[in-house]
């Protein structure tokens, strides 16, 4: 009886003495603005009732907050009936699997260095600790170096896959990461962008000596189009962080689709294949010259037309099935050809500076073609 009593209180909202208030709690704090009145004349305190009624507000408040309610069924618009359903109820949500797509997710431990495993280290010269966010996959922590050498294992909460890792200052924090690529039922374009799409492409964004590329040296750096690739994000996962900028792109470089029907045409040494992609930023033509691949030529793709990257990101222009050609005057009979779709992401704009920012290239090889 009382427990019922008590629950019916807390559902009212009605504060308790030694509870939800005591005596230095503000009657506005505990909701009691109807215990209250406002023209019955001075009285002891009244100042502060005023001033907190007519000119601010509250620092804090009583409230209710309602977890896991469920709507009673059927859902009437302008009649709701809401049932609270705490945690320990049972389930009201379950999903039918049977004709849900099914995912390989077999994940082999971190074993050798070619299994597509990539370690990081994160250096932190700074004074607070930052929990680190990675977005589109997990990352394990190794350890932790701290800058007078010595090594510190993670803690047992921090074993295995985490998506957030604690980075302190004065620290080497190494981390492994293996991202699992999903499967998609259709190509996916690059991200290409502008650096800030705030901006008209061309204007200045940054100068030295603030700006510098990935090896500290100044340069300038304008607003142009990169390609992000498949395009994710770290950052501080404290807000007020995160919103000034302790943010930072991760491109992911997905191979393209091969291309495909290679044929050539004798008469004008023109070979020519079929476009199979949306992300390639060129096709690399290469001949079988002495029991090695050589590359003879390259077809810029994608890139060379940010214009044209857009349309395809918005479904505006599709170039698979394109027939794409490339001469090669110096063709004898008997040479063969394969086609590299490439996709290069990362900045590739020139700052004067050597190996400014990084790229990666992720290719698709054609079969080959025996051009007699
Ligand atoms: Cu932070």
């Amino acid at each position: 009886m009382h427990q019922a009593l008590e629950l019916l209180r807390v559902e009212a909202g009605v504060p308790r003495y030694g509870q939800d208030m005591v005596d230095t709690t503000i009657p506005l704090e505990a909701n009691l603005t109807h215990a209250i009145s406002y023209n019955k004349g001075c009285y002891i305190g009244q100042e502060v009732i005023a001033r907190a009624t007519f000119r601010g507000h509250m620092n804090r408040k009583l409230a209710g907050l309602l977890l896991g309610d469920v709507e009673a069924v059927p859902a009437t618009p302008g009649a709701q009936n809401v049932i609270l359903h705490p945690f320990v109820y049972p389930g009201t949500e379950v999903i039918d699997a049977t004709k849900l797509p099914t995912a390989d997710v077999k994940v082999t431990p971190i074993a050798t260095g070619d299994d597509g495993t990539q370690i990081w280290k994160v250096t932190h010269n700074g004074v607070d600790t930052h929990p680190i966010h990675f977005h589109a996959y997990d990352v394990q922590l190794l350890n932790r170096v701290t800058w007078d050498n010595i090594v510190i294992a993670p803690d047992p909460t921090e074993l295995g896959w985490k998506d957030t890792v604690r980075i302190s200052p004065l620290e080497d924090t190494i981390l492994a990461l293996r991202p699992v690529i999903p499967k998609v039922p259709f190509d996916l374009p690059n991200n290409v962008r502008l650096l800030t799409p705030t901006m008209q492409e061309g204007e200045l964004i940054g100068a030295a000596p603030l700006a510098v590329d990935q090896n500290g040296q100044p340069i300038t750096i304008s607003n142009h189009f990169v390609n992000f690739g498949a395009e994710y994000t770290y950052h501080c996962h404290i807000l007020s962080h995160e919103e000034m900028d302790m943010m930072r792109p991760v491109s992911i470089a997905l191979p393209p689709v091969a291309a495909n029907g290679l044929a050539f045409d004798n008469a004008t040494k023109t070979l020519t294949w079929t476009d199979q992609s949306l992300s390639e930023t060129a096709f690399v033509v290469q001949k079988l010259i002495g029991g090695v691949w050589t590359q003879v030529g390259v077809v810029p793709r994608l890139f060379s037309n940010p214009a044209l990257a857009v349309l395809l990101q918005e479904g505006l222009a599709n170039t698979v099935g394109d027939t794409v050609p490339f001469t090669d005057p110096t063709w004898v009979s008997g040479d063969q050809y394969r086609v590299v779709a490439e996709n290069t992401v990362g900045d590739t704009w020139n700052y004067g500076t050597a190996d400014a920012f990084p790229t990666k290239t992720a290719m698709s090889i054609s079969t080959p073609l025996t051009a007699s």
